[in-house]
């Protein structure tokens, strides 16, 4: 059975790491179902002017709860990551968080509590070596 994988990342906490989200979301979507793939568009911006705030927090947090788990890119601090989160943790959903630990140092709020997997990585191919894992893929 696919998974349903809501991604999080941060939209008005920067783009920065857009094209991460993107190539993240490609690699996870080659087996399982991305809720959420809007994250990696780099034309997001425009697209976020037809839709109102309340719209977005509904279909979110109606995403999060239909989802299987929360794979986060953390790197670049966002208060809706964070957020998401927390929501996460409060109806069960497994999370994991990845951050680039050459480039940021991640919130005590996050790496503190132990219900949160949390991947620091240095190089971004460490990632897709833990999604496999996390996604239960064969490696060759
Ligand atoms: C995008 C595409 C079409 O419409 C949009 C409008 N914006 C958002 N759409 C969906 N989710 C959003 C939007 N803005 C924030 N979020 C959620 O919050 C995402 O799931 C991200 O994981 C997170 C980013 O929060 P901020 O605080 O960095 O914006």
């Amino acid at each position: 059975m696919k998974k349903k994988i809501y991604f999080a990342g941060s939209i008005r906490g920067g783009r920065i790491d857009a094209d991460l989200y993107r190539r993240m979301i490609e690699y996870m979507q080659k087996t399982d179902i991305v809720l959420t793939e809007h994250i990696g568009r780099p034309d997001l911006n425009l697209m976020e002017q037809g839709k109102g705030d309340e719209d977005i927090y509904s279909q979110d947090t109606a995403w999060l709860r239909e989802s299987d788990m929360v794979i986060a890119e953390c790197t670049c601090p966002s208060l809706g990551v964070g957020y998401e989160l927390a929501y996460a943790e409060s109806h069960g959903k497994p999370c994991h968080i990845f951050y680039d630990s050459t480039k940021a140092q991640l919130s005590a709020m996050l790496i503190g509590n132990p219900y949160f997997h949390i991947h620091p990585y240095r190089v971004d191919l460490e990632i897709y070596e833990v999604v496999d894992i996390i996604l239960g893929r064969q490696r060759a």
